[in-house]
């Protein structure tokens, strides 16, 4: 995730561009910059840190500030280290532009530019798409038409918006990611969302994927996925500016939620392709053959992310035959783990600072064991402490407990299992992988489907004080996590359990004042196993909900879920449980973004 804004019209465009940049800073916040178009210059101010740090630049510039057309972006780095020279705008001698979102063909993009004697200087997949159109622009000498011709080369996803020196007119396109064109007399402003120009305007064009717009002061031309060209209709948006910041949502949390499907996306598009190879060779600098030879992985983190090791470790398992052990970082830093002789150890937090994660890290780096570390924000001490980092690409997460980070942990846990599978030869694995392809689209669909009727449940299930979460197999991790959100946000007293185990205790707890959340997967034997669990707390009298692709009469309510292999079930099954927690908290009006007693970022012991 980045934040991308432009301004076309009489009025000064730096002012506009800053304040909209802080607007969008919840979107990206590690690298900043802008380009301003004077006469048939373009001038670019860019830095490594915040927007602050940007208007600290520009003060000490001797820029000209009276330019009327200009582009500005805060980044969420994807390819390439939060640094000046990777930050946005990236420019040639011709043009500027600025890119949110992921070049899935890249690589081949770039190496279509070396055999034309043009070779990259940044790290990022973006610098790419700078050069494709300048490229075209001298061979066409028409800036909309070099645009047309570069765009029409991308795969991935992307929202640009792109100025030139000789051509008075900005350029738009956008693909999967968002981009919104805001409508003044005599002026046109763009954004990656209503946030940063709610303050100017209120009427908006939101362009679909597959557009290409090309706007003048207050002129716009839009043309369609097919290249012809078409009239968008305005959409009105009285929001304020913190509406606007959640995107409408109430809160972080359920935007959030509705964003999983981008954020998994954004983490496998460019590192696995159609045909299942999975592409980590540039982020793990792990040597091949100390991977393929590996006999053990062991896995340590904390509250959600811990979840997500349990989640993966069968799949890493079955996947590579590599024992995985997942170990809770507060109770592994005072234990002397007998590693093995071709241990890898890898650590999972979204904010990276986590004492009780980063400290077993330390631990596992001065034993001489090789690290891997899966984090979320950039540039963080348990991104720069280990051996190599995969980073999640899910953008900022700022509800405190954790949703999208999740999915794209576990997207990234999956890729190292189908990659080590690959370095190992396994066939097997490799037709799997490309299911993962799939799966935004599946966290959608399961969004669309399920909301209204957890939001009715949720109406129901409020007052309960105390819950029972139960699952078999890859479900009774997600039965852990399920019961952890409704604890940190509802403060209701939540039991996650083996669905097996049921009989060995926590049945006990079972009356009409403790309700059960099942998750099962219609994989067999787990189902059936799972129903006669069902069966066995409806004689108690306890309410039961199921979640499930597959219904049944036994339970009070199902919450039907889109079919999903056995495998892949995570990414969808743990959807409704993070949007029941979400529902019951907010009918009990807790403060959801920040609930009481936690932090985002847990950086004591
Ligand atoms: C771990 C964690 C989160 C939880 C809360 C407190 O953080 O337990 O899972 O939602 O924010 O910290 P991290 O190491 O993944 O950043």
């Amino acid at each position: 995730m980045c934040g991308i804004v432009g301004y076309s019209g009489d009025k000064k465009a730096l002012g506009i561009l800053l304040s909209g940049l802080q607007s969008l800073e919840y979107r990206g916040y590690d690298s900043a910059g802008i380009s301003l178009k004077n006469n048939n210059d373009i001038k670019t101010i860019k830095t490594k840190g915040k927007v602050t740090d940007l208007i600290t630049l520009i003060a000490e510039s001797n820029i000209d500030t009276s330019a009327t057309i200009g582009i500005g972006h805060t980044r969420w780095a994807t390819h390439g280290a939060p640094s000046s020279i990777n930050a946005h705008p990236h420019y040639t001698e011709n043009i500027s532009l600025v890119h949110n979102g992921i070049i899935e063909n890249y690589r081949s993009l770039e190496k279509f530019l070396i055999t034309k004697n043009i070779n990259k200087t940044t790290d990022t997949d973006t610098e790419i798409i700078a050069l494709l159109v300048d490229f075209y622009l001298k061979e066409h000498k028409d800036f909309r038409n070099a645009f047309f011709e570069a765009i029409g080369m991308l795969k991935g996803s992307f929202a640009i918006a792109a100025i030139s020196k000789e051509f008075d007119y900005m350029m738009l396109a956008k693909n999967e990611s968002p981009l919104v064109i805001g409508l003044s007399k005599n002026e046109t402003y763009v954004a990656s969302d209503v946030s940063a120009l709610i303050e100017y305007t209120h009427d908006f064009i939101f362009l679909e994927d597959g557009d290409i717009a090309l706007i003048n002061k207050g002129n716009i031309a839009i043309w369609d996925k097919d290249k012809k060209e078409v009239k968008r209709n305005a959409t009105k948006i009285e929001w304020s500016k913190e509406k606007a910041q959640k995107g409408g949502y109430k809160h972080f949390m359920l935007k959030e939620i509705a964003e999983e499907d981008e954020a998994v996306r954004n983490t496998i598009q460019s590192r696995i392709d159609e045909d299942g190879n999975v592409f980590l060779d540039d982020e793990i600098t792990i040597d091949k053959e100390f991977l393929k030879n590996l006999d053990r992985i062991t896995i340590v983190a904390c509250g959600t992310s811990f979840y997500a090791g349990l989640t993966a470790k069968p799949i890493i398992e079955k996947y590579t035959g590599i024992k995985v052990d997942v170990e809770i970082g507060s109770e592994f830093r005072y234990y002397d783990y007998p590693y093995s002789k071709n241990n890898l150890f890898i650590a999972i937090s979204q904010s990276g600072e986590t004492a009780d994660t980063k400290e077993p890290l330390k631990m596992a780096k001065s034993k001489g064991i090789k690290t891997l570390s899966i984090v979320n924000v950039k540039e963080s001490a348990i991104a720069r402490l280990p051996d190599s980092c995969i980073y999640t690409l899910a953008g900022p997460e700022i509800s405190v407990a954790s949703t999208k980070a999740f999915t794209s942990q576990l997207a990234v846990l999956y890729m190292i299992a189908f990659y080590i599978a690959q370095i190992k030869n396994y066939g097997a694995a490799k037709k799997q992988s490309r299911k993962l392809l799939e799966i935004p689209s599946l966290i959608k669909k399961t969004f669309g489907q399920t909301q209204e009727t957890i939001k009715q449940l949720a109406d129901q299930y409020y007052n309960y004080q105390n819950f029972l979460y139960l699952g078999r197999g890859i479900c009774y991790p997600l039965a852990l996590e399920g019961a952890l959100k409704l604890k940190e946000i509802s403060y209701i007293h939540a039991e996650g359990y083996p669905a097996g185990e049921m009989k060995h205790g926590p049945i006990a707890l079972i009356d009409e004042n403790t309700p059960t959340m099942v998750v099962a997967h219609p994989k067999e034997p787990f189902y059936s196993k799972s129903l006669s669990n069902c069966e066995e707390i409806k004689s108690r009298h306890g309410k039961i909900i199921l979640v499930s692709s597959k219904k049944t009469d036994i339970v009070d309510c199902t919450i039907e879920l889109p079919d999903i292999d056995y495998d892949f079930s995570p990414f969808v099954y743990i959807i409704p449980l993070q949007l029941f927690a979400y529902y019951v908290a907010l009918f009990r009006g807790n403060d959801i973004d920040q609930p009481r007693n936690l932090a985002k970022s847990v950086t004591v012991e």
